[in-house]
């Protein structure tokens, strides 16, 4: 009983973190990267009953595969040094929403909002964030359902808020996103005109196949 009494709901910037610049190699930084990765473990295990519960009551699934990922320490620091904000765990964890990432990749268009609409209904999943980019690509042609979630992770007793990225997008979504950023990453994120033209071309050609896709679905049932 006093177990249970004397548990806190503490947030993370108030727990391990303080002002010290980030360095990968000291201890605060472990630590936290531990309690990002806890944050994202839970969120699979949820994902993994999900894709089961839709097998199991539906016949089908919404989820075709997820991917996870922790931001690398170099990244965390260009961005932070881009936004011209301070390089330290308190601006990192203030700042930073995607210092841990989840994408889901669903099959189909209609499946993202199926999995969204779960997701804001989960009693542990606190949306901070929405950004539909489904419905209004960005510029670039990119598509897909961003949130910045806040999960729960127990740890050394203490109940701590952590914030998560989640991209939820289409098989041909991610195909586009993937392509694109390896297209980037080799020009050094500069893109001559025509080449963005052409991605912009291509994004359309996704989201058109993406909606006639469902359309097709929809007459077969
Ligand atoms: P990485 O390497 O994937 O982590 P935020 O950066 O989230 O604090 P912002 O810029 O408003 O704030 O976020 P937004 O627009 O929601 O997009 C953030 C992430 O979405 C990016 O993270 C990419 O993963 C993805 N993204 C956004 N735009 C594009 C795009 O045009 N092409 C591709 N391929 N991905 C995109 P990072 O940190 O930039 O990169």
């Amino acid at each position: 009983m006093g177990d249970i009494q004397s548990k806190q709901v503490l947030r993370l910037d108030n727990f391990l973190v303080n002002s010290d610049k980030i360095n990968s190699s000291d201890d605060t930084y472990s630590k936290l990267m531990f309690v990002y990765s806890a944050a994202i473990k839970g969120l699979e295990t949820k994902l993994e009953i999900l894709q089961d519960e839709f097998k199991f009551f539906y016949g089908c699934s919404v989820i075709d595969h997820t991917k996870t990922r922790i931001k690398k320490p170099e990244s965390i620091i260009k961005k932070l040094e881009g936004r011209k904000q301070e390089l330290t765990y308190q601006s990192m964890v203030e700042n930073i929403n995607d210092v841990a990432g989840v994408r889901i990749v669903c099959p189909m268009k209609d499946d993202i909002y199926t999995v969204v609409d779960v997701l804001k209904n989960t009693p542990d999943i606190n949306v901070l964030i929405e950004k539909d980019y489904v419905a209004k690509p960005k510029k670039s042609g990119y598509a897909s359902y961003h949130m910045v979630v806040e999960v729960p992770v127990q740890v050394l007793r203490q109940t701590i808020p952590v914030k998560v990225e989640i991209q939820v997008r289409t098989l041909a979504m991610d195909f586009w996103a993937s392509l694109e950023h390896d297209i980037k990453y080799k020009n050094n994120n500069k893109l001559s005109k025509k080449v963005s033209n052409e991605l912009v071309k291509c994004a359309k050609i996704i989201n058109n196949m993406d909606n006639q896709m469902v359309s097709i679905k929809n007459v077969g049932e």
